[in-house]
């Protein structure tokens, strides 16, 4: 009994490292490996370290089912305040009319934005999975394509660029209620004003899932998708560099109904350490050095797309608005899954992709989709991505000395190093 309460004294105030090593070990290697490779997949991001203490708050817990004031929990005084402050920032940051700051993921997002307008089997038209848009845009084996009639719209084989003619077609034939645009490998401006008046046309509402770019749009670098639309929906801990978590920002008229989709309709209590994390992530997002980051961000995207069409491969649309590189792979021998693997091999870290008209399966595909998010967030410049873009095209030529180039993504880490002085994890200091 004593060793028992001993052992439960111990753990009142024990840090992670001492109360499970195993766990604290493998933190350890993950905070290793991100410091070891170049981080080139487009939607992640290395948050801030004040992101991290947030995240790892004590709101964990706390239930709060409900808003503010109109909660189903006593002692909600403190994280009443928390949510109204993360409203209000997300609100100024977008400009919008109405903002949900409960959804856990980015899926939770579009979930409730169909949930609150629709009904299942209602019509609705998205960006294809395979031309840039996301499983959750209507793709057959997620809810939304099981639950929705979803039809798709691609890009045109010539620009690799959304066919706006064809979107205005397919809306005619098909008369959705709801236009999804935006989507996760889509590397060139979503044109809202467009999509807003297609959906004008047919009598449709519009949803931009700006998930990838919401740190473009929050910084001014690429134009903002809330005027023209009635649904705006994100992630935070892509370019916005914020917690993992979601966000929803639409009209008034719909914020009743967005709300009640979140909860009671889709999740019970909301994360307020997260709530907590992204009010943060919103402040950090409206300073001028965030300014400064996505500039860099874009910036960076567009030197590593030349770098890599120097080194003799091929970029879908020749380039790039945005934070995301689609390399093309069509016509080479290394199909996305050979160059993810080889990449791996010279320290660099991204994710095969299809690209649009890909003839080989997802599990293989013919790209490569590369982001600058991450290691503009450690300080690489532009010159530094013209390096990378240097290493990928000679990972991917025959007979490379892959060893000699992960030397040289090796010496890039050493110059901007990740977390200094920390362990991967916030601290309690008894
Ligand atoms: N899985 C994310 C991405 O990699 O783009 C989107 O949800």
């Amino acid at each position: 009994m004593a060793a028992a309460q001993d052992s439960f004294q111990t753990l009142k105030t024990a840090g992670l490292a001492e109360v499970d090593p195993e766990i604290a070990a493998l933190l350890g290697r993950e905070l290793e490996r991100q410091r070891g490779q170049i981080e080139l997949i487009a939607s992640e991001n290395f948050t801030w370290p004040s992101i991290l203490e947030a995240i790892g708050s004590v709101p964990t817990n706390k239930y709060a089912e409900g808003y503010p004031g109109k909660r189903y929990y006593g002692g909600c005084e403190v994280v009443d305040e928390i949510e109204r402050v993360a409203i209000a920032r997300a609100k100024e940051l977008f400009g919008a009319e109405h903002a949900n700051v409960q959804p856990n993921a980015g899926s939770a997002t579009n979930m409730a934005v169909y949930m609150a307008m629709l009904q299942p089997g209602d019509p609705i038209l998205g960006l294809r999975l395979d031309h840039g848009g996301h499983l959750t845009h209507g793709h057959k084996v997620n809810f939304s394509g099981k639950l929705y009639d979803f039809q798709h719209y691609g890009v045109s084989r010539e620009t690799m660029r959304v066919d706006y003619d064809e979107v205005l077609a397919l809306a005619k034939a098909h008369r959705p209620k709801l236009i999804v645009c935006g989507g996760s490998a889509y590397p060139r401006l979503v044109e809202t004003e467009r999509f807003r008046a297609i959906a004008d046309e047919v009598g449709a509402l519009l949803l931009c899932d700006m998930a990838h770019y919401s740190g473009l749009v929050a910084a001014g670098v690429v134009p903002s998708p809330v005027p023209h639309c009635d649904f705006v929906t994100s992630t935070t801990h892509k370019t916005l560099a914020g917690p993992r978590s979601g966000f929803i920002l639409c009209r008034e008229q719909h914020a009743a109904a967005v709300d009640k989709a979140i909860f009671p309709g889709l999740q019970g209590g909301p994360l307020m350490h997260a709530v907590a994390a992204k009010a943060a992530c919103f402040r950090i997002a409206g300073s001028a050095a965030f300014r400064d980051y996505a500039t860099a961000v874009r910036d960076n995207a567009q030197a590593l797309a030349v770098a890599v069409i120097e080194s003799g491969q091929e970029v879908l649309t020749g380039g790039t608005d945005t934070h995301l590189v689609q390399v093309d792979l069509r016509n080479s021998t290394f199909t996305g899954k050979d160059a993810e693997e080889r990449l791996h091999e010279v320290h660099m870290t991204a994710n095969r992709n299809t690209v649009p008209f890909d003839e080989r399966p997802p599990t293989v595909a013919s790209g490569v989709r590369l982001g600058t998010p991450a290691m503009t967030m450690r300080g690489f410049t532009a010159a530094d991505f013209a390096e990378v873009g240097s290493v990928i095209g000679a990972a991917l030529v025959e007979g490379a000395d892959l060893s000699a180039l992960a030397v040289r993504s090796s010496e890039l880490c050493d110059r901007y190093p990740l977390y200094p002085g920390f362990r991967g994890w916030p601290t309690y200091e008894a």
